[in-house]
């Protein structure tokens, strides 16, 4: 094809048209009467990728000019959702390539629901990297991100007779038009094996690790688009191959079988995302694909300073690598290894680079998240690391001990080796060590690490700690997800605020105006309307799109407490079955989220949630004032018909336990009320949006910190709260298992006598806050003025404001625009 860039990348209704059925013949070899819905999906997926490569190529070439400081995110989960609706907003041709497939006869939304999203991650920790490569993007920073590019994602959830059935995630099924292979850039790594020790005749100590495997990692990379600017950064996934070059015959002596079977079992490591979102014992798979990207990823690194003839030593003023959690944390070891065994860079010039090149970013204050690898695994996976970390831990408790002369119990804190029992590596404590900078993603969060988990590190290095609380972005969650809303917002303000987040502040005193409250309510309508259609044909249950739609979506989890509102449901059931004329406003419960596999706690919390709904809904009683649904699969695709149809949003963990929380931000700017603890960035949204408009409920961190150490005792506080007794024994009895009094036993008894996650102690301030709740909807029209308000103050949960904290405290990665090429 010889017509320029610029012409085949038009980006004209026409044009499009034209690419798409160029695509359509030349790309899928199908014509109209033979193609599929997913060949006209890819038709169109590959007439807009063809309009991305032309700004990806010109970003490459203004970068590689530039020598631009780069922004490295290592992240073992990015949770993307589906491109196509993304790229075309920011391409800012969602409504010509609508038209354009409008007017060949094809269905457009149907056309982008064909995308199967690729769900490489859990939950909020992988969104949030999804969040800020848009971001980056966006601002215009130099940006990798870089991860594993897993051939199955997070499990498909279905739901059969109330429990959750796990299927596999095949994403890659009809391929993926939004990734380029580059086996080009393929790099090798080593794993298991054992080192060698040599002092060389000039003296210098030589180290030689042998290992036992080698795997070959490809980069599939895939193009990320700024809002409406030229820059197209790069997400770099890794997949794991058996290497060409490996030899057969010396590795395994003509064992055929046994070396195909080698082939399959180094292919294993990027098969599969683990599907735990706070918990994983020492799985050694996992442990080898955290080492396999991040050493893929920091090859990657070298190789591009070495194309553009910059010393090592400068590596760290090249990138600045941020480790999204303790996943990636073996970078610190990886990146040494490379310099001082690879590139023969002395010790401590190494250790500098390393640690200016770093930065941490904590997830987690559960004490069973906190990622440790027993001693014994991480020798037979990486022996030569283990070595390096002894050496960077021997250094680092010399510089503790000076500090703290006879404080041995502190150097145990700290030590990188857990040794109070069988011994672990402490992946928090090696990647505090190695970064300079250490940061919470909420301020209790951060004010918790300082105070609590990592209180030893805060003592030694006070500066290194800040905080950088979450975002989300608006371009994803409200423009894609909500485009009534957004033409709304738009021709009321105009369509700064999609850049400016904070401009949304402009719509303050359309509150006060009763037709702009009631265009907020006709859109906030229409899109409750077309989620219960989804859940009529998902759940075979009518919604009434005029109830309250009250929501909790998220990963089931105690500490996120889903049993602390169904316990509120059915202590509404039972005000209604006592009192059958009561005025109840109508609601909706929405639940959605997916529990890990193993995890038995959360997966009867599904079913009790669908026993509930199962009894609530037939009720003849209830005449529809309550229905409860849990809709299957929540997934970004599910978030984006949720989050815009949602009136409250149910934000209720144990104070202190989620370090931010993400989806309270999605449904604040979508106009959703919170019901929340003092918890994560709860405490933030109540901040900006005024006491008034937030429902706060609950203890504080403090208050719980101290029931605990008085000594709680849940079974008290059943005891005396007569309907709290109601509704447990109700459970207990099997009202909600058909009869069944054995099934919810388990969830029983742990609350009544252990409940670790308070929710007995919660559990009245919460009814009486949902009653609140209650009487507030009534009044449609204050209703409307706190639902508007939300929005217009949710401009500081933006997540091009955390990228902006993170680049001006911590990267220092000026932005450089792209010009286009043609
Ligand atoms: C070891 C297995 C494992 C896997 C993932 C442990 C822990 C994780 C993540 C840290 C879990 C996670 O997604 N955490 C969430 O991160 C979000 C983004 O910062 C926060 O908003 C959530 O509060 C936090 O639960």
């Amino acid at each position: 094809d010889h017509r320029p860039l610029s012409e085949r990348a038009a980006l004209n209704k026409e044009a499009l048209k034209q690419s798409f059925l160029d695509n359509l013949f030349h790309t899928q070899g199908k014509f109209p009467a033979l193609a599929s819905k997913s060949d006209y999906y890819l038709a169109l997926a590959y007439a807009v990728r063809e309009r991305l490569l032309q700004r990806w190529i010109s970003t490459a070439a203004e970068y590689m000019q530039k020598g631009a400081r780069t922004v490295s995110y290592l992240s073992a989960e990015f949770l993307m959702g589906p491109h196509l609706g993304n790229n075309l907003i920011n391409l800012g041709i969602y409504d010509e390539a609508k038209q354009a497939m409008t007017e060949l006869g094809l269905n457009f939304d149907e056309l982008l629901a064909q995308e199967e999203e690729p769900g490489l991650g859990n939950g909020g920790l992988g969104r949030l990297a999804a969040c800020f490569i848009d971001s980056m993007a966006t601002l215009e920073i130099p940006s990798l991100g870089y991860g594993i590019r897993y051939e199955f994602g997070i499990f498909h959830q279905s739901i059969v007779d109330g429990w959750q059935v796990e299927k596999t995630d095949k994403w890659l099924r009809y391929g993926n038009p939004w990734e380029l292979q580059r086996p080009e850039w393929a790099v090798q790594v080593k794993l298991g094996g054992y080192t060698e020790h040599r002092s060389e005749e000039d003296g210098t100590l030589t180290v030689r690790w042998i290992p036992s495997r080698l795997v070959s990692g490809v980069p599939y990379d895939t193009p990320i688009l700024g809002y409406r600017n030229n820059t197209a950064n790069t997400l770099r996934l890794w997949s794991a191959q058996a290497p060409e070059s490996f030899d057969f015959e010396v590795f395994n002596r003509g064992d055929y079988y046994g070396a195909v079977m080698q082939k399959m079992s180094s292919e294993n490591l990027s098969k599969v995302l683990y599907p735990n979102d706070e918990h994983e014992g020492g799985k050694e798979l996992r442990l080898e694909q955290q080492y396999f990207f991040v050493s893929c990823s920091l090859q990657d690194m070298i190789r591009i300073m070495q194309g553009q003839r910059l010393p090592l030593e400068h590596f760290h003023e090249k990138f600045a690598v941020q480790l999204n959690d303790t996943h990636p944390a073996i970078a610190v070891a990886e990146l040494m290894r490379l310099l001082v065994d690879e590139h023969k860079m002395p010790w401590n010039r190494a250790w500098q680079v390393t640690c200016k090149t770093f930065a941490y970013t904590n997830h987690t204050l559960m004490p069973e998240a906190l990622e440790r690898w027993p001693l014994p695994l991480f020798k037979k996976v990486l022996p030569r690391h283990l070595e390096i970390i002894f050496e960077i831990n021997a250094r680092f408790l010399d510089e503790v001990r000076r500090r703290y002369p006879g404080d041995s119990a502190r150097v145990a804190r700290l030590s990188l080796i857990d040794e109070s029992g069988p011994r672990y590596v402490r992946m928090a404590h090696l990647a505090c060590v190695g970064s300079h900078a250490i940061n919470g993603v909420a301020e209790l969060h951060t004010e918790l690490l300082k105070s609590d988990v990592l209180r030893d590190f805060y003592e030694l290095w006070p500066n290194k700690f800040s905080n950088k609380t979450n975002g989300v972005t608006p371009r994803r969650w409200m423009v894609l997800a909500n485009p009534r809303l957004t033409r709304l917002v738009s021709d009321s303000i105009g369509e700064d605020w999609i850049k400016h987040l904070d401009q949304l502040q402009k719509l303050e005193p359309l509150a006060e105006s009763a037709d702009f409250r009631s265009h907020w309510r006709e859109i906030k309508r229409a899109n409750k309307r077309a989620l219960a259609e989804v859940i009529a044909r998902r759940c075979n249950v009518a919604v009434d799109p005029d109830s309250m739609f009250d929501v909790q979506v998220k990963r089931i989890h105690e500490y996120k407490r889903q049993h602390l509102a169904a316990l509120h449901i059915i202590a509404l059931y039972l005000q209604l079955k006592a009192q059958p004329n009561l005025e109840l406003a109508p609601r909706t419960f929405i639940f959605g989220g997916k529990a890990a596999p193993g995890y038995r706690m959360a997966k009867l919390m599904i079913k009790l949630i669908t026993g509930i709904g199962d009894v609530v809904n037939r009720d003849p009683m209830v005449r529809d004032r309550l229905k409860v649904v849990f809709l299957p699969n929540f997934s970004v695709t599910n978030g984006q018909r949720i989050y815009p149809a949602a009136d409250l949003s149910e934000q209720i963990s144990t104070a202190g336990k989620e370090a931010s929380g993400t989806g309270n931000m999605k449904f604040q700017m979508n106009g959703a009320l919170t019901i929340g603890t003092m918890d994560g960035a709860n405490i933030e949204i109540r901040e900006v949006v005024g006491a008034d408009n937030f429902f706060l409920f609950g203890l504080t961190t403090p208050q719980v910190y101290a029931l605990q150490a008085q000594g709680y005792r849940p079974h008290d506080w059943y005891e005396q709260d007569p309907q709290l007794r109601e509704v447990i024994d109700m459970i207990r009895d099997g009202y909600f298992s058909r009869g069944d009094a054995s099934l919810f036993r388990p969830l029983v008894d742990s609350l009544l006598w252990h409940d670790p996650y308070f929710l007995f102690a919660d559990f009245r301030s919460y009814v009486e806050c949902q009653q609140r709740v209650g009487e507030t909807w009534v009044d449609t029209e204050r209703w409307t003025r706190m639902s508007i308000l939300n929005s217009a103050r949710s401009g500081k949960f933006s997540s091009d404001r955390s990228i902006r904290d993170y680049t001006k405290d911590i990267w220092h990665a000026p932005s450089v625009p792209v010009e286009l090429l043609t």
